[in-house]
């Protein structure tokens, strides 16, 4: 008899989730339903503001990815009022953002996913003289390479457990099955894990250099940016390369290390080489440098076909609300899109933990709305980004995945699985650690003939104005879309990462790469169902960006 599973809330995300899924009598996920419990309305709060406090209004979406809001939001005003920002503020929200990616995306493998890769009880019996020998094998110059330092982080983390004070270690599903890394393996991991707890600080802080503080940055206004003299002070920029350094330190010599070494014991793990089932793809133009060459370029793959490769047309995004807790008769363009909450509920039934709240898959049960390209669900983030720019030969992006494969004896289909997200994510991050200091160049040189940085915006309260924004955010594609009608905020729609991937069914029935990713997945026991965790988590879900 089919029986229900419901992980609620799923932990080390941002955000509020619930999975449901049902397994059939082998444990094989026949349905899943992805689903956010927390609505905030910020769409609806937007209405009759000025459009110049939109930037910090929508920021308050995420506490993580804030600046991707707080830049999109500013920029579809930019682009509703006709605003062309200065060069120095187009290099400086570019090199804002790259301090964004390599934070959420640090923080991300380190402290909200490895836990599902990673047997923390089984790094406690690890041979750290034998743990400095395998290190050797995944880097040139490990992070983890002496004897000692390996030896203190087993010493500090058998000193939790012999207080019984786990902490952020406590409640995992440790010695199940599906975790492949050896004691030593384990152990090396576990030594990043706690140093991925400084760098991401110091990403954090490259952040506030150019944005004042972090999280939620206050540097960004419509028509460049503020703060002028501090932006451009030479020691700011010193700071700047420094704490650039070393980050791109930790992430060749730890985070790369790692996903080879997950490459290499993971390779034939059943449970991770399935997980990508929407074979669509959309990502924007990031991270501009000199003459508007950007690192990473837009782009559409519908079915896998990385032979095609179009341009994204703006006009083909839709948002469906069939299965969201909102009112609207069928899918709407987010310039004209509408944020109606209407909201029931979930039905009582019996799951494999007992009577729980569950969902009843033919009525409502998300706060997520469904954006579709074209009428299709698309996967978006670091996997499509590196598909998408794959596809389009871009060679910053060949030469990573190829040598990637390479080095794990891995083929192109790999990337298909949730270990190939979870390594596209890394590949995007060391791809941006390597290119970043051709924007901060850039910026440089333009310093040395032109200052400004800002140029104020003008708006006729008599005009109608609409804009948009698309841009590549730490978990993939995000657009914001603006109408201004008398001076104020008329209607405001926000098109997120998570929401694409999250969305619940649409009303043709297709279903977004969340629920799609579990579909035919077996779990070793559905009590512990570590597979889900792992799965889902590979796609870095932010429910607060999602429902916002
Ligand atoms: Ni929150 Fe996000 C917004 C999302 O664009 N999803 O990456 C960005 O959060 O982390």
């Amino acid at each position: 008899m089919n029986q229900r599973v419901v992980i609620d809330p799923i932990t080390r995300i941002e955000g509020h989730l619930r999975i449901e899924v049902e397994v059939d009598e082998h444990n094989v996920i026949q349905k899943a339903w992805a689903s956010s419990t927390l609505w905030r309305g910020i769409e609806v709060i937007l209405k009759g503001r000025t459009p110049m406090d939109v930037g910090l209004l929508v920021q308050r979406i995420c506490g993580v990815c804030t600046f991707s809001h707080y830049r999109c939001g500013t920029e579809a005003v930019e682009n509703a009022l006709g605003v062309k920002i200065p060069l120095n503020a187009q290099y400086l929200r570019s090199l804002m953002m790259t301090a964004l990616h390599y934070h959420d995306h640090i923080v991300h493998f380190y402290h909200l996913h490895a836990l599902d890769w990673v047997d923390v009880v089984s790094a406690l019996s690890a041979d750290p003289a034998k743990a400095a020998q395998v290190a050797m094998k995944y880097s040139d110059k490990p992070l983890a390479a002496g004897e000692g330092d390996l030896r203190a982080v087993q010493e500090r983390v058998q000193g939790f457990v012999n207080k019984g004070k786990l902490g952020p270690f406590a409640n995992a599903y440790w010695g199940n099955k599906t975790y492949r890394f050896s004691p030593e393996q384990n152990l090396i991991a576990l030594s990043h894990y706690l140093k991925a707890l400084e760098v991401q600080r110091v990403a954090a802080e490259m952040m506030a250099i150019f944005g004042g503080k972090q999280p939620h940055p206050q540097s960004v206004v419509v028509g460049g940016m503020t703060a002028v003299r501090d932006l451009i002070n030479p020691a700011r920029l010193q700071e700047w390369q420094a704490k650039h350094d070393i980050v791109t330190d930790f992430i060749e010599r730890a985070y790369k290390a790692d996903i080879i070494m997950a490459a290499d014991a993971f390779g034939k793990e059943a449970s991770v080489l399935g997980g990508v089932n929407v074979h669509n793809f959309v990502c924007s133009n990031e991270f501009m440098g000199a003459d508007g060459q950007y690192i990473f370029k837009q782009g559409v793959v519908l079915n896998g076909d990385l032979k095609q490769v179009t341009d994204i047309n703006p006009d083909l995004i839709a948002e469906d609300v069939t299965h969201s807790w909102y009112k609207a008769d069928k899918p709407q363009h987010p310039y004209v899109g509408t944020t109606i909450p209407e909201y029931t509920g979930f039905v009582e039934r019996d799951t494999v933990y007992g009577k729980l709240p569950t969902v009843d898959g033919d009525k409502k049960y998300s706060w997520v709305k469904s954006p579709r390209y074209n009428g299709e669900p698309m996967e978006v983030g670091p996997l499509a980004c590196l598909l998408v720019n794959y596809a389009k030969g871009n060679p910053l992006v060949v030469t990573a995945v190829d040598d990637l494969l390479k080095r794990t004896g891995l083929p192109l289909e790999a990337l298909y699985t949730t270990l190939g997200r979870t390594a596209a994510r890394m590949l995007q991050t060391s791809i941006i650690a390597k290119e970043s200091n051709n924007i901060f160049n850039a910026l440089i040189n333009n310093l040395k003939s032109d200052e400004s940085l800002y140029r104020k915006p003008e708006i006729d309260p008599s005009k109608e104005y609409v804009g948009h924004a698309i841009i590549e955010a730490p978990r993939g594609m995000l657009s914001h879309w603006v109408r201004i009608k008398g001076g104020v905020v008329e209607n405001y729609q926000a098109v997120v990462p998570t929401t694409w991937n999250a969305g619940p069914m649409d009303a043709q029935g297709k279903i977004g790469p969340f629920e799609a990713s579990l579909v035919g997945l077996q779990l070793e026991d559905p009590t512990k169902p570590l597979e889900v965790l792992r799965i889902i988590h590979s796609f870095d879900p932010c429910m607060a960006c999602s429902v916002h």
